[in-house]
């Protein structure tokens, strides 16, 4: 449903005015970059916005003396949950400067051993729902069970919170259905139409929003009143900064409040997708699903109940392989925007105004010609340290780029090498519905519908 005249500037234009709320807005892009090429606008209404998916023009806008990350459209209506949060504050908020003092800390790479224990336990409850498929022959939603695991994890290492996302049957935790609903909203609301009446969606985003907010006082006010804060996790930290000139600045509680819930969805839906795309991928590739279980089985012989040590994870390197692959196929955060710190011109040619955003559209970038002809081709081996060593670190940006890139990347990384490890070690992936991809969008990417049977493993298999 795309317009294909080209403008003036001779950027072909794909006017989106009239096709209706985006359900599934980066596979549409990903269709129109097809179509139009690494470059091009999208109009919607009075809105235009530059997509850029080539290693030329995304190595340009990583360029932090010339850009800077772009707060879009979408992550405004975010900021109406959550605030001033690190993922949603604008670069010249002084609390964005605040927290991320306060925090880096909490995710250098060291750090992944204090939250090593709960990322563990968060691990083992996937494995116990699982044993229970195994022994009932019953299928499992990969993607459903990935989310209940990176949300415990979050909860637990982050905030002292326990989800039990495994203990409630076929539903997720109210707090989550909540915000899955607030991502939905804002995910449409930027597309919907100016004249219908929106406004009983709206009332049930403004409950869903309180209810949030309510969830997370709870969590903050039991903490505080327990007296201990606990300064080893982030909630912990967050509340201690400030005091007795330790810890970085002071963070007032409703920034606290914030950034809480801006980790709780920050922190879960994208590595649970990761993880899902990884699991797809081993299932459609024997060979890279034998090489991550050699490489578990190195680790844990034909122990049935391993006891992965924190520095167990960094001797999964292909099993990481595996993940990076999966996050360049699916990017599971599919885009993320620049603004132009000055006018400029982009790539010699097409000029931006100061402050004007362009969207990189990442699962784009991570098909460009760097990648070899066959960029469809799912290939760990393109993350073997030469292959990596030999190509621009501009060539894949899953995460991000520059000041505002991911802080939590280590943390997926170390959870998902964990879980995917401990369960090819495990499991046997049976893909009993002959399953094919098809994507769900909330936001985020994940795999929908996506279901496996399982058989027990001996390590020799
Ligand atoms: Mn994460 C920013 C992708 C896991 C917390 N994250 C970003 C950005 C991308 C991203 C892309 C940059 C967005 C932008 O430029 O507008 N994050 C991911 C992916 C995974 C992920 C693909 C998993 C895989 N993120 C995590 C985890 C946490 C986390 C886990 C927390 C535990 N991410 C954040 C925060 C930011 C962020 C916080 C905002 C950082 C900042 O702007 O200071």
């Amino acid at each position: 449903h795309s317009d294909e005249r080209a403008a003036d500037d001779g950027i072909p234009v794909a006017d989106l005015t009239d096709a209706g709320p985006l359900h599934t807005p980066i596979q549409q892009f990903m269709d129109l970059a097809r179509t139009h090429g690494p470059i091009f606008k999208r109009k919607f209404g009075d809105r235009e916005t530059l997509l850029l998916s080539s290693l030329d023009l995304v190595t340009e806008v990583s360029d932090e003396s010339r850009f800077s990350k772009g707060v879009s459209v979408v992550l405004e209506t975010v900021r109406e949950f959550t605030g001033d949060g690190l993922f949603t504050a604008y670069n010249d908020e002084p609390n964005w400067g605040k927290a991320h003092e306060v925090l880096m800390p909490a995710f250098a790479l060291g750090s992944m051993r204090t939250y090593h224990p709960a990322m563990l336990k968060a691990a083992r409850r996937v494995m116990a729902a699982w044993d229970r498929r195994v022994a009932d022959g019953t299928p499992v939603q990969v993607a459903e069970d990935m989310t209940r695991m990176t949300l415990d994890t979050i909860g637990l290492a982050g905030f002292g919170f326990d989800f039990e996302s495994f203990s409630r049957g076929d539903s997720a935790h109210p707090f989550v259905e909540a915000m899955v609903r607030c991502l939905e909203w804002s995910m449409t609301k930027i597309s919907r139409d100016p004249d219908a009446d929106h406004s009983a969606a709206d009332a049930a985003f403004q409950t869903d929003r309180d209810y949030l907010a309510t969830v997370v006082d709870e969590v903050i006010a039991a903490r505080t009143e327990s007296g201990e804060t606990g300064d080893d996790d982030l909630l912990g930290l967050m509340l201690g900064a400030g005091s007795e000139g330790e810890g970085g600045p002071a963070l007032d509680l409703a920034n606290i409040r914030n950034q809480v819930i801006t980790f709780l969805i920050a922190g879960h839906e994208t590595t649970s997708g990761a993880l899902s795309f990884a699991l797809y991928h081993l299932l459609k590739d024997p060979l890279a699903l034998r090489m991550v279980q050699r490489e578990a089985d190195e680790l844990w012989g034909d122990q049935s109940d391993p006891d992965p040590s924190f520095e167990d994870i960094g001797r999964l390197p292909f099993t990481r392989q595996v993940l990076n692959e999966a996050l360049r196929l699916w990017p599971t955060a599919g885009a993320f925007f620049r603004q132009a710190r000055e006018d400029t011109l982009l790539g010699g040619r097409y000029p931006l105004k100061a402050g004007e955003l362009v969207m990189v559209l990442a699962p784009m970038l991570h098909r460009d010609p760097v990648w070899g002809d066959n960029p469809e081709l799912f290939d760990p081996s393109r993350f073997s340290p030469e292959a990596e060593a030999a190509r621009s670190p501009h060539a894949y940006k899953p995460f991000g780029t520059g000041e505002r890139a991911c802080i939590g990347r280590q943390f997926a990384l170390h959870e998902a090498t964990m879980l995917l490890a401990l369960l090819a070690h495990r499991y046997r992936l049976i893909d009993h519905g002959d399953y094919r991809l098809r994507i769900k969008e909330t936001l985020t990417l994940k795999p929908e519908g996506f279901t496996l049977t399982l058989a027990a493993r001996t390590p020799a298999d």
